[in-house]
């Protein structure tokens, strides 16, 4: 399997409140080169440059007004004398959510953001950016006739929405892919997230569309980020309806629980019949994790690679979260191993 990888999310790296107090954030860089090194050392396939991809692709699956703002945001923070991290400080809730744009950047940050947790730097953007080219690059390999490849994009994107950033993400590398098969003939393609958390970002974007079918597996809301959604009533509206799946599951879950819902997942996903399967690849389900509260252990993560693979289907994986970052690396190419032993 071929990875696409970049040395440019090094230029990403940001704070974030914990427990009340503004320390480095645990997506920090170290994760994306500790899982590089993996697919190295074990000798997974060649690592790939990404490709440069045009600016429409990100607002297939983005508004136009966000990934502007994303773009100049950093500018005009600085212009103020600015030079900490730019992060907002109040939000558009329930009676105040006027949808106009503020003028102000402070204002601006709020509208485009569901959290404090994704700090824009002055050279942010230009690891957003490129890990979206990563994906897009994945894709571009599936559609060239691999059966698999694997985006080690960092940032994460699934908490990324339509118009607005959050949990570590600006821009949807999953969603953006997803969109990208389909905007090149794909009729039905699916995302399946099994990221710790809920992807609400990629719910967001496809939660009224009847062609991408999306499937979350993750902490339930009541105890875990992001609290608001990835309830299983959320199934998808309109054309979309049916087509969106959460699988909430409770604190502590064992691998024997995971299966189960990840069995049912795919069974969803072969119903569904889908041409291309994108997988929003978080490994924060770790036993270990800094910030996660389920007990998968290493040897169960390719059990989850050979689970996907009884899909059928090409399959492009896309890193998302996982801050245990001495294993994350072992993680995340159990799951490409596993997978690649039921496809080889
Ligand atoms: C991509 C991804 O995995 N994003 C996760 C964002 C989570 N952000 C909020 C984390 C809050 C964790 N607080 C838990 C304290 C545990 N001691
Ligand atoms: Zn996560």
């Amino acid at each position: 399997m071929l990875t696409v990888f970049s040395d440019a999310h090094r230029l990403h790296h940001g704070t974030e409140l914990k427990d009340g107090v503004l320390k480095p954030s645990f997506e920090q860089p170290s994760r994306a080169d500790t899982v590089r090194d993996r697919v190295q050392l074990v000798g997974l396939g060649d690592i790939i440059a990404p490709r440069t991809f045009d600016r429409a692709c990100y607002v297939n699956a983005h508004s136009e007004r966000y990934v502007s703002f994303l773009e100049t945001a950093w500018a005009q923070w600085a212009a103020l004398g600015r030079s900490h991290d730019a992060l907002p400080l109040v939000w558009p809730v329930r009676d105040l959510a006027n949808q106009q744009v503020p003028d102000f950047i402070d204002g601006k940050l709020g509208f485009f953001a569901m959290d404090a947790g994704s700090p824009i730097t002055g050279t942010t953007w230009n690891a957003v950016k490129t890990s979206a080219d990563i994906a897009l690059t994945g894709l571009a390999l599936i559609d060239e006739g691999h059966h698999s490849a694997f985006a080690l994009c960092r940032p994460p994107g699934h908490h990324a929405a339509r118009e607005y950033m959050g949990g570590y993400c600006y821009l949807n590398n999953a969603a953006i892919a997803a969109q990208q098969a389909i905007t090149q003939g794909a009729r039905r393609v699916a995302v399946l997230d099994v990221d710790f958390h809920h992807g609400n970002g990629t719910q967001n974007i496809f939660y009224e569309r009847a062609d991408v079918m999306f499937i979350s597996l993750h902490g339930e809301p009541a105890v875990s980020y992001p609290y608001f959604s990835g309830f299983s009533s959320e199934r998808g509206a309109g054309a979309g309806e049916g087509f969106n799946l959460n699988y909430p599951l409770a604190k502590n879950t064992t691998w024997a629980t995971y299966k189960t819902a990840l069995i049912d997942a795919c069974q969803h996903l072969r119903d569904f019949a889908t041409e291309v399967l994108v997988i929003s690849l978080g490994v924060d389900t770790f036993k270990d994790d800094p910030i996660s509260h389920f007990l998968l252990e290493t040897q169960d993560f390719l059990g989850m690679g050979e689970i996907i693979a009884s899909v059928g289907v090409p399959t492009l994986f896309v890193m998302e979260g996982g801050y245990m970052v001495d294993e994350i690396g072992i993680n995340a190419v159990n799951v490409l191993h596993g997978f690649e032993s039921k496809t080889a």
